[in-house]
């Protein structure tokens, strides 16, 4: 099916529901989450404004609501999609904030007008725990830094491309695809990495589209000294971690899921 700019809505309107705080030195030279997924996105809209697939015109705001604290969009109407971001707190935890969180994914309309739901890392773990998909430590330990992901078929389609390079954070894993759900990419260490929901209302990644190797590079340098990655991973990681990234055109997809009806 060919898209054209017209169909587009001008104006993506996206709540994204914060759920960490990134490491002190992400903070200070890149942002909280709302300004590191504000540049992302906005990138993205750029590329499909470059791939005539949004108007020149189009526009992107982005308010970030602090759901650890639990601020959440007051009217679904207000919004084309809502993004749940990543966190350093694990999305099986039994904490009131989390299990509220879950339960607001169950929520969520899936009618027509309702806004999509994008998930990124912790965000696809919440989705898929939401929709009974098992969510736990994967026994491979870390998925960490630049890595290729491998689309499937219907990967290929929505992502546009045939793999997915992007920075991964995360040691915790979904372990099924729910009913109702699409597998859009995998690798070696995680199976699940991307899926949609049947209905196109929802969609997530693993992988952090928002990190480019300068934040990845921060990430591994602050973990790697209070501990968490072992020289060998860090090592590891630091080779590739400015390694090309398909982060735009991820996001101009999303920018696309987001906009169409
Ligand atoms: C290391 O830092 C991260 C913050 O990114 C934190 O979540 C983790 O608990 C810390 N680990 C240790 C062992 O202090
Ligand atoms: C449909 C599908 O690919 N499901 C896989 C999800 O991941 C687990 C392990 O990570 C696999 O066992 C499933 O086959």
């Amino acid at each position: 099916m060919a898209v054209m700019a017209s169909q587009v809505k001008n104006t993506l309107r996206v709540a994204l529901l914060v759920c960490g705080t990134p490491i002190p030195p992400v903070a200070e030279n890149f942002g909280e989450y709302p300004v590191i997924f504000k540049s992302l996105l906005a990138a993205g809209l750029d590329k499909l404004k470059q791939q005539g697939l949004a108007e020149p015109s189009s526009e992107l705001t982005l308010e970030g609501f602090d759901v650890r604290e639990d601020k959440y969009p007051e009217r679904l109407a207000d919004w084309d999609a809502i993004l749940i971001s990543g966190s350093a707190s694990n999305a099986y935890d039994d904490f009131p904030w989390i299990n509220k969180l879950v339960r607001y994914v169950q929520q969520l309309p899936r009618d027509k007008n309702a806004p999509k739901l994008v998930g990124i890392c912790f965000g696809h773990q919440i989705i898929g725990r939401a929709y009974n998909a098992r969510v736990s430590k994967s026994e491979r330990g870390w998925e960490l830094g630049w890595t290729s992901t491998q689309l499937t078929d219907p990967g290929s389609k929505f992502w546009q491309d045939s793999i997915m390079r992007i920075q991964e954070l995360h040691q915790d894993v979904v372990h099924d695809v729910p009913q109702g759900f699409t597998l859009l990419a995998s690798t070696a260490h995680t199976m699940n990495q991307s899926m949609i929901s049947d209905d196109g209302k929802i969609v997530t990644l693993q992988g952090h589209p928002e990190f480019t190797g300068p934040i990845m590079k921060e990430f591994i340098q602050f973990r790697t000294a209070n501990g968490t990655f072992s020289k060998e991973l860090s090592d590891a990681s630091m080779k590739v971690v400015d390694n090309p990234l398909d982060n735009v055109n991820a996001a101009a997809r999303i920018c696309l899921f987001a906009l169409l009806a």
